[in-house]
């Protein structure tokens, strides 16, 4: 067996120990991966001092020039797709071919964001005086604390760093307490660029001690956050008394609305894809299905069969399993635990509805749920696991109506092959980003977004890269 690695910090371009230690675990197997430091709030100061020293040389050299560097880093991460994505699989526990589309996707985005290194524009704007000339420039905020979670850890290192620093931002990253493992990783690619040092930092550690010690510090200018929206809703209380800027990504509970006029093959397919990656841990991924009456029984038949085909289990032992196991045990718990109280509140199981017992890992057998209500629970909150609660609808108003109605606003999902119903769906849905007749997932030139408490602000794009800049109007009179 593979000795723990220890890992450590990564401040002002040098890796440093720290007093305490959190350990990482194997959630398919529950070994032992790692000790990571849990660090104190003198570590994090050092770290934002580090960022804050480093800022403005940073931002002193030509954006193209800053942008050399995240196309260097994603050769580096080109070079090693398979190490870091058996880092990420042995950790987080998805499958060994997500892994690997997660760290090529990852070296997709920082190329695709080190572009805009030529194409950061202001604007000139018309003046009301004759012999004057207005310009907006777009700066840097400064100091950037980027806080990750689990699910998809190794892409949201990129989704946060690469903006902040092609727009001339330093930053620091606190990485999930569940999986940091692949983040030092991605540091130590950096380390190799040979970046100036403090542009870009880690600090590992809970979100108790840790990420509380980031959002509280007045030292930084922009908390760029990923997660739940308990934890957003606590980091926004924070941030409040220093006014600090953020932006907030907190989850989402997508409709997937299926017509009777629905390629059926293409959606039982796309939802049931969108229910399984990540083990259902995806912010964007079908949560809630609205079918019209008329093909009700067939797509709850099909999906039955189709979830019940899936091949789960641990990635490393077994490569050729579609799904692993969730995160951790709390993860687990609370799965199951929803769909026992679904089906106490008259949800019917039609498969899955229960914990998989391989030994040893936190797996849960895909489910089908059907007869769910609105106002059921697993109709209205997060699942984050492979489980799909199904209602009927008798028309498209209906279903647009129930899907506007929840907390959540990120992502949502339409299947027609009606043109109307399709425009009458993308007028009628209020979320930050709808998809017809395809599996969930968003490109990096889009913009994703949340509506209601899904979040605040956005990233990708050049709407997302907009977000690590502020405005500065010079009115120029000559
Ligand atoms: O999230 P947390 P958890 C949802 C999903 C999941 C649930 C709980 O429903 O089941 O959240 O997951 C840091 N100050 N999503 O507990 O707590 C923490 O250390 C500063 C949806 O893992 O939000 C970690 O780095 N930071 C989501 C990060 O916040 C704090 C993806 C996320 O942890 C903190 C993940 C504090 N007080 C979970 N407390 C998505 N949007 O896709 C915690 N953290």
């Amino acid at each position: 067996m593979t000795q723990p690695t220890t890992y450590q910090n990564y401040i002002n371009g040098t890796f440093e120990s720290a007093r305490e230690h959190l350990e990482v675990y194997n959630p398919a197997t529950q070994a032992l991966l790692s000790r990571v430091p849990e660090s104190g709030a003198e570590d994090v100061e050092r770290a934002l001092a580090a960022a804050r020293a480093a800022q403005k040389g940073w931002a002193a050299r030509p954006a193209v020039e800053r942008a050399t560097f995240l196309h260097r880093l994603a050769d580096k991460l080109r070079d090693n797709v398979a190490r870091l994505a058996r880092v990420i699989t042995e950790e987080q526990g998805k499958v060994t071919g997500l892994a690997e589309t997660e760290v090529n996707f990852t070296a997709d985005y920082l190329d695709y964001m080190a572009e805009w290194g030529r194409r950061i524009e202001g604007e000139i704007i018309e003046s009301d005086r004759p012999d004057e000339s207005i310009f907006l420039f777009r700066k840097p905020l400064g100091v950037v604390a980027g806080i990750l979670p689990w699910n998809f850890p190794f892409f949201l290192i990129a989704r946060k760093m690469a903006p902040a620093l092609v727009t001339g931002n330093t930053i620091v990253i606190k990485p999930s307490e569940e999986t940091p493992n692949n983040c030092f990783e991605f540091a130590r690619l950096v380390d190799a660029l040979e970046l100036p040092p403090g542009v870009f930092n880690v600090v590992s550690g809970s979100g108790a001690t840790t990420g509380s010690a980031l959002t509280a510090s007045p030292d930084v200018d922009m908390i760029s956050f990923t997660g739940s929206v308990a934890t957003g809703s606590r980091i926004m209380a924070s941030a409040a008394n220093n006014i600090t800027k953020l932006n907030l990504e907190l989850g989402g509970k997508a409709p997937a609305i299926v017509m009777d006029d629905a390629d059926l093959d293409l959606a039982v397919n796309a939802i049931r894809g969108s229910r399984i990656i990540n083990s259902g841990q995806v912010c964007n991924c079908a949560e809630r299905v609205y079918v019209q009456r008329g093909v009700a029984d067939e797509f709850v038949a099909r999906m039955a069969k189709a979830m019940d085909a899936t091949r789960y289990g641990d990635p490393l032992a077994q490569p050729d399993v579609e799904m692993g196991p969730l995160i951790n045990r709390a993860g687990l718990d609370k799965v199951a635990r929803m769909v026992e109280v679904a089906q106490g509140e008259g949800a019917e199981l039609i498969t899955g509805g229960r914990i998989a017992d391989l030994g040893s890992g936190f797996h849960y057998r895909p489910t089908v749920l059907a007869g769910c209500r609105q106002e059921m629970a697993i109709m209205r909150q997060e699942i984050f696991g492979p489980v799909l609660p199904v209602q009927i609808v008798d028309d498209l108003d209906e279903a647009i109506a129930l899907a506007n109605d929840s907390e959540y606003g990120l992502t949502s999902s339409v299947y027609t092959r009606s043109l109307k119903h399709a425009m009458q769906a993308c007028r009628g849905l209020d979320f930050g980003e709808t998809y017809v007749n395809r599996e969930n997932f968003e490109a990096m030139q889009g913009f994703h977004a949340g509506v209601r408490r899904s979040g605040i602000g956005g990233a990708d794009g050049k709407h997302g890269l907009y977000e690590y800049t502020h405005s500065h109007v010079v009115y120029l009179e000559t």
